[in-house]
């Protein structure tokens, strides 16, 4: 049940299998625990299917691993840190193995992007220029941060000197979704490493694999001592009560949907952890009427900002906020070029620019969202129709009240467009959505651009462009959004605490 549409949310999960019925011709995933690839010590009876969201096939089986394999690689990530090889390396050397595993990522750029396209249906050319592309930036970023930061200070007083050390917090457990799954799990690895923490990686159980290529790839040079990188794959459900309470874990990063953030959040700050959170998002594109002579410019971007992957990303702009005048040319070409220039189909074909969701439980989210709307009187522009195992068309609602949908995250390819008369209510109209993950602003006039962008409550806002990344800002929401910021220093920070040291001198 969601505030306003009310409607049914089947589970998101994959199915499982025992292992007597997996089809021996596909390859079965390990987890990767301590140094070594096993199997799930917990759970070695049954595996998970990973399906091809855009053909319904199998195309493999993970582990279906469960408390014992959480706690496995918790112990492994704690006796690595303890041993401490990792952390004592000199900050070079640490820098120069993450720029290898960053090497490494890149000239696998193909073989990677084609995982990741069959594990989440995002078109091939996408997760060529988008997902994996960014998974090698994330360590070469993070391999030259900690090369350049200088974040040591000394604070004098007389007779006495502080000083300030930065040490790594031990283990991190990094939780992550399927809509970004490489791209998500190494802005905050990558981090992580670069201060000498110990990792243990839970990806989506709908999309382990990109996760699981880079660890053999780190495995066959022996990059990292034994235990220094664990991944863990399983449901989020027989894993997160252990990954996210064991006294052993300093420090969360997780990425998912909000209601799962509430029951990572309460298990953390109950034991005492350090808390990352980013969450869903619903944000606004406020569309002000001086674009008018850039119709087809604004438009072209406004809907990559919804479209994009699918609508699969926390930060696609999914409220669509237009001023009054400007509201029916707006519509008719929007609605125009979502029909025009969207290319649904196989993600292995180069001229498709959509491919399906995550998966069908998730398509069906969309599909009981739509009928909801269609009941309560909504306009549907264009889409509104599931095909295939996962698809679902592009889709532009209109004639719908703000409130009925302002709290209402699809996570899919579908938004709505409300008019607005003045600025003031605009903002107001941004602001009373639960969420507060990003928005953008689409004006000519910089005055109001800097007022609006400087009174919603988000932690992101664009203005004239959208998803323009500089890994050095700080990224992260507010409200049911998430809490805490990584990127660049942020990132640094997060991962790491500062430690004073005072000295008196003898006199
Ligand atoms: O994600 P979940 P779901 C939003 C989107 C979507 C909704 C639900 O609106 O429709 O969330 O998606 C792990 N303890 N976003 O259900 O469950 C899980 O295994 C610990 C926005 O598919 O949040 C996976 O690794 N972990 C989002 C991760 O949480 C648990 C991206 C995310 O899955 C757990 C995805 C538990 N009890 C969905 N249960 C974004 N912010 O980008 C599950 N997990």
């Amino acid at each position: 049940m969601l505030s306003g549409l009310n409607i049914e949310v089947p589970p998101n999960v994959p199915r499982c299998i025992a292992v007597a019925e997996a089809d021996s011709a596909l390859p079965v995933v390990r987890n990767f625990i301590g140094g070594s690839f096993v199997p799930s010590r917990g759970c070695p009876d049954r595996l998970i299917c990973d399906t091809n969201p855009a053909t319904g096939a199998d195309i493999a089986y993970l582990p279906c691993s469960n408390k014992t394999d959480a706690t496995d690689a918790i112990e492994a990530a704690h006796k690595a840190h303890k041993c401490g090889t990792w952390r004592n390396l000199p900050v070079n050397e640490r820098a120069r193995i993450l720029d290898r595993i960053s090497a490494l990522i890149e000239s696998h750029l193909e073989e990677l992007a084609l995982i990741e396209t069959q594990d989440t249906g995002k078109p091939l050319s996408f997760s060529r220029s988008v997902d994996i592309p960014r998974a090698v930036d994330n360590f070469r970023f993070f391999a030259s941060s900690i090369r350049t930061s200088t974040s040591q200070s000394t604070m004098p007083m007389p007779g006495v000197l502080n000083y300030t050390q930065r040490s790594p917090l031990g283990v991190v457990v990094f939780i992550k979704p399927w809509n970004l799954p490489l791209y998500l799990l190494t802005f905050g690895l990558a981090a992580a490493l670069a201060m000498g923490n110990c990792a243990v990686c839970k990806p989506s159980e709908w999309t382990s694999r990109t996760a699981h290529r880079m660890c053999e790839l780190i495995d066959e040079e022996k990059l990292l001592p034994p235990g220094v990188l664990n991944l863990v794959i399983g449901y989020g459900s027989d894993l997160g009560p252990t990954l996210t309470t064991d006294p052993r874990v300093a420090a969360i990063s997780f990425t998912g949907g909000t209601a799962t953030g509430r029951v990572v959040a309460a298990n953390a700050v109950a034991s005492g952890k350090k808390l990352s959170l980013e969450l869903g998002g619903k944000n606004p594109s406020i569309v002000f009427e001086d674009c008018l002579p850039q119709l087809a410019q604004t438009c072209t971007n406004v809907l990559r900002a919804a479209f994009s992957n699918t609508g699969q990303i926390c930060l696609c702009g999914s409220r669509i906020l237009v001023q009054r005048s400007i509201f029916d040319p707006f519509k008719a070409k929007f609605v125009e070029m979502v029909q025009q220039t969207i290319r649904v189909g196989d993600p292995l074909d180069t001229r498709t620019t959509m491919g399906p969701l995550i998966s069908a439980p998730h398509r069906q989210k969309i599909v009981n969202s739509i009928e909801a709307l269609r009941q309560a009187g909504a306009v549907i522009e264009c889409g509104g129709e599931a095909s295939g195992f996962a698809f679902f068309s592009p889709t532009v609602v209109s004639g719908i009240s703000h409130e009925l949908i302002m709290n209402h995250e699809f996570f899919g390819p579908v938004v709505s467009l409300h008019p607005f008369d003045t600025e003031e209510e605009a903002i107001e109209m941004a602001n009373t959505s639960r969420y507060g993950l990003a928005g953008t602003v689409w004006t000519r006039d910089l005055t109001r651009a800097h007022r609006v962008a400087e009174s919603i409550d988000v932690g992101m806002v664009w203005v004239n462009c959208w998803l323009l990344r500089d890994l050095r800002v700080p990224f992260g929401g507010v409200k049911d959004s998430g809490e805490g910021r990584e990127g660049g220093e942020y990132s640094l920070r997060f991962f790491s605490e500062d430690k004073n040291i005072c000295i008196k001198y003898y006199d």
